[in-house]
């Protein structure tokens, strides 16, 4: 395995960013930069060894430091929504800052994805090479209670896998919920739309959600919807039955905590294919409704609607102020720990 480091910039502060390079021997590379720690690209091979980056995103930093779309970043302090932007703890009331609507969406104006995040090691060993990136969200940003401590590791190993891990502890209880929004496309990013794409969702329930994608507390059957992807199936087969798309939350069989299948996407033309494990209860499963192509993204591909889909493991959206859903709530002296995996294959 090889560790490559190259310049990415400067922040407007005039701050360093830097671009590390994890290669594998197999040839499948994952570039992460220290901005908004982002997966800036994923190279696979296809089922004839042809290489392709299979995921959407910018060539430089300028690109990512006024995105709106999350490409390939960490998100947090809280990933997806919190309705009305405010939550209560021990009968504290906290206001976030709302970015959508009275809502909160990705942890606020500034979320993780727009911060710089410190490198903390890169290694390269036999089978795995990694990057580790941490960031200390201060007390009170984007509203949230607690000085957070969080990290973050990209690791590519020999078996074709890219695991991203994280992990937060706080000096005051508080909430946290990480996801990485990488948008995929396993043709290889630009080259068309993702609805050829077979998939499977490990889920048979998902979020019930008001007109505002805040969660109403119950959890909806997919049976007989559209959103039903337990048995595999296009992206595309139903997705016109839908307002814009897929932008839902599933909620993941097995148990929480533990690492259990999320899906299986593979993308006929090349044979490309991936499995996502994680120890998360839920992922977002969004198809990139909001691009309309005036977006000039890596080799100037210009992304057009369904450009890209997201499968952002993670917990419930609202969850603060759910109390029948899994806490996202972290203490002092606990540790928020979450792994996700992506294994990668061709056939
Ligand atoms: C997903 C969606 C949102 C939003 C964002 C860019 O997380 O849930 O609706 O559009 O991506």
């Amino acid at each position: 395995m090889n560790v490559h480091t190259e310049p990415f910039g400067r922040t407007p502060d005039g701050e360093e960013v830097f671009v590390y390079a994890l290669t594998s021997s197999k040839g499948l590379r994952a570039r992460i930069t220290n901005f908004g720690a982002i997966l800036v690209s994923m190279v696979t091979p296809d089922r004839n060894g042809n290489l392709g980056d299979v995921t959407l995103g910018y060539d430089d930093l300028d690109g990512y430091l006024g995105q709106q779309s999350y490409f390939g970043a960490t998100v947090g302090r809280y990933a997806n929504r919190i309705g009305k932007a405010r939550f209560a703890l021990d009968g504290v009331e906290y206001e976030l800052t709302p970015n959508e609507g009275p809502n909160q969406l990705h942890g606020g104006k500034k979320g993780f994805d727009k911060v710089l995040w410190k490198t903390e090691e890169v290694t390269a060993a036999e089978s795995q090479a990694w990057v580790r990136l941490s960031y200390v969200s201060p007390d009170g940003e984007e509203g949230y209670p607690g000085n957070l401590q969080c990290k973050v590791t990209y690791m590519l190993t020999n078996e074709d896998e890219l695991r991203i891990s994280y992990e937060a502890q706080t000096d005051k209880k508080t909430v946290v919920n990480l996801t990485n929004h990488s948008y995929w496309n396993l043709a290889g990013q630009g080259v068309r739309d993702v609805l050829g794409h077979d998939l499977m969702i490990h889920a048979s329930r998902f979020t019930a959600v008001n007109t505002e994608l805040i969660p109403t507390g119950a959890l909806a059957s997919v049976l007989d919807m559209p959103l039903d992807f337990l048995a595999p199936k296009t992206i595309g087969s139903r997705i016109r039955q839908l307002a814009s798309g897929y932008d839902h939350n599933y909620v993941l069989r097995g148990r929480e905590g533990t690492l259990k299948l999320c899906a299986k996407v593979r993308e006929p033309s090349t044979g490309r294919a991936m499995e996502i494990h994680t120890t998360e209860p839920a992922v977002q499963f969004y198809t990139g409704n909001h691009f309309d192509g005036s977006i000039v993204g890596k080799g100037g591909a210009t992304y057009d609607k369904h450009a890209g889909f997201c499968l952002e493991t993670q917990h419930f959206p609202d969850s603060p102020n759910k109390p029948t859903f899994p806490s996202t709530v972290l203490e002092p002296g606990q540790k928020f720990t979450s792994l996700t995996v992506h294994k990668f294959a061709a056939k």
